[in-house]
């Protein structure tokens, strides 16, 4: 192997990762060695070139505009011809989606699917991001929230919902024994299917060299959650969806506790049910996506736009400042023009992951986040950077919606569906979130009849959490009775 890895390593300039081979023991040069045999090493001459020794310029399409989307109030909004020559005025039907999505689940044509291979970096925890206590008053994870939202649905339409599970090398073994040692938060393990994704060599941000993290390991990251489409058919994911007859697969992030991890409207939508009228643009059945109406310009969450025709997510590092800022008089009402934030939920189907994973001309472009990079010198000495040394290669899902033939966008109420955890404090922290969750289960029992003791203010004073397996919805929680006094700590 030694002499074919030399070879192509010489072919493209990279064949300082031997420089300590000699020095190295067995184990370790041959761990080295089949690293690098297994890597696309042919490709890095291109991404180095357009991803690490020039910046990449995002060329925004002449004819962006804001996406078209499905919103909560039932009518069409946005970008796009056929809803603006109508002056936005199309309606679409939340029970006529409802029914189709909820046929889809009873008949076992849905699972689950969550990406969990991110290095959480941000949030400075140790482990994978899904064991993070998360829940209001239990500090429940958020392994165990989906769970339970998975359980309560395979409950609610007498089906088993499989839940497919994508981590990285980062924490595959500690994402697996977690699991393990919750007895699958109460699942059958067999309809659990963990799967890992790929990898991308981490490089050098001003020579574009791959980095070594120790003398017999080149520096790797995870190669974003656009890996996903390919780690799904390597790994037999799709073969196994086959088998079990699913057929759309219902896509989340592993740090958002509010998340409806299969909800039955936006199935419906996705397939095409619930569309009224002609020249709508409705879905393809291929994959859709979930909005929320964007919290303010520089919130950071990318943006679903239309151009050429196509739904697209610009993300935020992307979107220059005067569109994100740019004010919309008619079709948002008066809100932001750019305001269809994406909090990546996406509804997929296993015939399109299928169609785009064997097609070898497919590929995801890549993004670059520049990054401090823990690696060693030429002389084999640990560095710490202080300051962005590498650069990371990441794909991202969002961009395989213009290989859709038609896409379509569901809006849905931050406040019903978004508390992401993603930093120690503040915004998007798991205080917020935490906030964010007793604020969601106040509505719900008020809206079921139950008294919620509240400050002056008005805001919440005590802290709730609902267990999907009590309610998937506020219309699930009628007829409750329950007290709860002020600055109690109440789990339902
Ligand atoms: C993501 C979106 C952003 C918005 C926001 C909503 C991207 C690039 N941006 O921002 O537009 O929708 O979420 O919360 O997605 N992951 C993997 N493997 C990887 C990298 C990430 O599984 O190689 C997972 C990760 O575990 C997490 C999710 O993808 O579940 C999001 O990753 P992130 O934290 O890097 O994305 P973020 O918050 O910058």
């Amino acid at each position: 192997m030694l002499e074919s890895v030399a070879g192509r390593l010489a072919k493209i300039n990279q064949s300082h990762v031997l420089a300590f081979l000699p020095s190295l023991a067995a184990a370790q040069r041959d761990a080295l060695l089949s690293q690098l045999d297994g890597m696309d090493l042919e490709s890095l001459p291109e991404l180095v070139k357009s991803y690490v020794l020039s910046k990449p310029v995002l060329a925004l399409p002449a004819d962006l505009q804001p996406a078209r989307y499905f919103a909560l109030d039932g009518t069409v909004k946005g970008g796009g011809e056929p809803a603006r020559s109508a002056g936005g005025s199309h309606t679409w039907d939340r029970e006529a989606a409802r029914a189709a999505g909820e046929s889809l689940i009873r008949r076992g044509k849905v699972a689950a699917f969550v990406v969990a291979g991110g290095q959480g970096s941000r949030l400075g925890f140790e482990g994978p991001k899904g064991c993070y206590p998360a829940g209001a008053v239990t500090n429940k994870p958020l392994f165990a929230m989906f769970a339970e939202a998975i359980k309560a649905t395979g409950k609610k339409y007498g089906v088993s919902v499989p839940w497919y599970v994508m981590t990285s090398p980062l924490n595959h073994e500690q994402t697996v024994s977690f699991f393990r040692q919750h007895n699958s938060f109460g699942l059958d393990p067999t309809s659990i299917m963990f799967f890992q994704q790929g990898v991308m060599p981490s490089l050098d941000m001003a020579t574009g060299k791959m980095l070594m993290s120790s003398k017999h390991e080149v520096a790797t990251n995870p190669d974003g959650h656009g890996g996903s489409v390919r780690a799904l058919h390597v790994s037999g994911a799709l073969a196994d969806m086959q088998r079990r007859g699913v057929e759309q697969l219902s896509y989340f992030q592993v740090d958002n506790p509010l998340v409806r991890v299969i909800d039955p409207v936006f199935i419906g939508l996705h397939v095409g049910a619930g569309v009224k009228g002609e020249g709508y643009g409705g879905s393809s059945g291929e994959m859709s996506s979930k909005m929320v109406a964007k919290a303010g310009p520089d919130e950071k969450v990318g943006v679903f736009c239309l151009a050429n025709g196509k739904t697209e997510v610009i993300e935020y590092s992307d979107m220059p400042k005067d569109l994100s800022q740019k004010m919309d008089a008619q079709g948002n009402g008066g809100g932001l023009a750019f305001n269809a934030g994406s909090i990546a939920i996406h509804v997929m189907s296993v015939e399109f992951l299928q169609r785009l994973a064997t097609n070898p001309a497919f590929a995801l472009p890549c993004h670059r986040a520049e990054k401090k990079i823990p690696c060693i010198d030429a002389a084999g000495n640990a560095v710490t950077p202080t300051a962005n040394n590498g650069v990371k290669l990441e794909k991202f899902i969002f961009d395989a919606l213009a290989m859709c033939k038609q896409s379509i966008v569901m809006e849905t109420d931050r406040n019903e569906e978004f508390a992401p955890i993603k930093n120690a404090t503040g915004v998007d922290s798991v205080e917020s979130s935490k906030a964010l969750q007793t604020a969601r289960a106040a509505r719900w029992l008020e809206a079921a009849g139950v008294k919620v003791p509240r400050n002056v203010d008005g805001s919440v004073d005590c802290v709730l959490e609902i267990s999907a397996m009590t309610a998937l919805e506020a219309s699930e929680l009628g007829g409750l009775k329950v007290e709860i006094a002020p600055g109690a700590r109440v789990v339902l």
